[in-house]
């Protein structure tokens, strides 16, 4: 399951984190497809819990009712329009599965499609799911039932997470009803799964449901193929449940990775020592690893929240996206954000008046509004998802640092990247490995037609080129590779 699906050519997925179907679909066909990203992953598609103190934030999408597809991103109508259109110009849809519990909390109410549940008795009648299908004194001894201990790996995993209900899902008929919901989303067309919560399911219970998944729709996939799986496991050490149960089974989230990089751009620790990034910085392999700078909880002090770089430093942020996009190390995935303040970590997305989520408005010059970040949409950022997708198959060389914090590294013989995360200025000759002739920046600029809206780079016969970063820049970096010579 460790195989992303992407289409040939690749590499990237980012997070539309609340966007509705309608949207998503617009921008795989206006944007993603056009600029070579491999996917999206989406916000849960399946019915939630209807929060509305505080007002419809943005985690009620972590509480399930049932598994339709109605939420405020729309309905499974819109839900097929949006994997078909995006299939259809080679961009994956990737659903957020939220498959280890259900809502918690004691009153009964009505989801997001109007279905009914009662957490208190455990009657979820639109999957149905009743009281013999949760965890409970049998399986969790703490006293209230929730987890408390992340040192207990029993407690981690048949407790409830922040009181949400607990499935058995050693349990037959849970494992056939969560497996019936994701074959429902596989039919449809998605590519794969990022699985919430993974640390808090037995890895032997996934691998049963993974087991029981058909493959890939044969109308966008090859006949044959898995769905790709990649699990949610906070591992920053120290606790009980480690990425290693988990990485034979399908890809890994690495957390400890936007951590360190942080630090590495946050000037707490020097570039250089980025030479040997990857698994001898204590991470799993590389293709068991997918790879962020941050995430939709960590951005806001959820799920190992804290020490991550996110938009609103935004010089920062850049900087470290575009040395994980030119790195060979992992699955690389984008957050795209919305905006909220900062004091209110539970705001939800962009909304009218009776609460529906706002579309997503694009500008003229390419940039969202609305509340609407789009990170992806970042020129930096998207131009490195296209070095990324040049440079695939080609190992690290030509590595150079100062002894401090200016770095340059080549991918083979088909891209090149220098980074000032110094603050003084960089001029300097280095060898590229790149063929002789005029690159295109697309730190700078754009790419197009061989015409270039940035500065140029001349690499000479013997493949040295001259590079001047000044120390003040808002974007100390310098990218060219071989899809963009003029
Ligand atoms: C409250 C009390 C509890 C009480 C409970 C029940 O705090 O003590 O037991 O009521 O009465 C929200 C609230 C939380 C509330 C809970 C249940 O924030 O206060 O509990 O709902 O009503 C997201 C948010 C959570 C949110 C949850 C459900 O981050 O705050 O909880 O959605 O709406 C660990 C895990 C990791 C997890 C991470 C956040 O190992 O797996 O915590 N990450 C994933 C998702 C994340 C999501 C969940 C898991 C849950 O990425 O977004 O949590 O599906 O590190
Ligand atoms: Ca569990």
């Amino acid at each position: 399951y460790s195989n992303p699906t992407c289409a040939a050519g690749r590499h990237t997925i980012t997070h539309l984190f609340e966007w509705k179907w309608t949207d998503i679909a617009q921008e795989c066909e206006r944007f993603l497809g056009p600029k070579g990203f491999c996917g999206v992953q989406i916000s849960p598609p399946n019915e939630n819990r209807v929060v509305t103190s505080p007002n419809r934030p943005w985690w009620e999408r972590y509480q399930p009712v049932s598994y339709h597809l109605t939420t405020r991103s729309g309905n499974e109508e819109q839900f097929r329009d949006m994997v078909n259109r995006c299939n259809r110009v080679n961009v994956r849809i990737y659903v957020d599965a939220v498959i280890n519990h259900m809502t918690g909390g004691g009153e009964s109410g009505r989801g997001t499609g109007g279905t009914s549940f009662n957490p208190g008795s455990l009657q979820f009648p639109g999957v149905p799911f009743g009281p013999t299908d949760f965890n409970g004194g049998g399986q969790c001894q703490t006293g209230d039932g929730s987890i408390h201990n992340y040192g207990s790996a029993n407690e981690v995993r048949n407790c409830r997470l922040v009181g949400l209900l607990d499935l058995m899902l050693g349990k037959d008929y849970v494992r056939q009803k969560v497996a019936g919901y994701m074959n429902h989303l596989i039919s449809i067309g998605v590519g794969g799964f990022r699985v919430d919560a993974a640390k808090h399911m037995w890895p032997a219970d996934l691998t049963n449901i993974f087991g029981r998944l058909s493959n890939l729709n044969t109308a966008y996939f090859p006949s044959g193929t898995r769905p790709f799986i990649f699990q949610e496991v906070i591992d920053m050490g120290g606790e009980a449940i480690g990425m290693s149960e988990y990485s034979g089974i399908g890809r890994v989230t690495n957390f400890i990775y936007g951590i360190k990089l942080a630090q590495v751009f946050r000037n707490q620790n020097q570039a250089k020592y980025l030479r040997n990034w990857g698994e001898q910085w204590g991470m799993p392999s590389t293709s068991d690893s997918v790879v962020f700078i941050d995430n939709h909880d960590n951005q806001r002090g959820h799920g190992g929240g804290g020490g991550v770089l996110t938009y609103r430093d935004s010089k920062r942020y850049k900087m470290a996206t575009e040395f994980m996009l030119a790195h060979p190390y992992g699955f690389t995935r984008i957050m795209s954000s919305f905006s909220w303040n900062e004091a209110n970590n539970w705001e939800g997305p962009p909304h009218n008046g009776d609460m529906s989520i706002k579309n997503v408005h694009v500008s003229g010059d390419g940039s969202c509004g609305d509340g609407w970040v789009c990170e992806h949409r970042w020129r930096q950022i998207t131009n490195m998802v296209g070095f990324r997708n040049v440079v695939m198959g080609t190992s690290l060389a030509h590595w150079w640092d100062n002894g401090n914090y200016q770095i340059a590294f080549s991918r083979g013989n088909k891209g090149f990247i220098v980074i000032n995360a110094q603050g003084s200025d960089l001029s300097t000759t280095l060898t590229t490995g790149l063929p002789s002739g005029t690159y295109c920046d697309v730190i700078s600029g754009d790419y197009s037609n061989g015409r270039c809206t940035g500065s140029s780079i001349s690499v000479g016969n013997d493949s040295r080129a001259r590079f001047t970063i000044s120390g003040s820049s808002q974007d100390p970096v310098i990218a060219i590779h071989i899809g963009a010579k003029i």
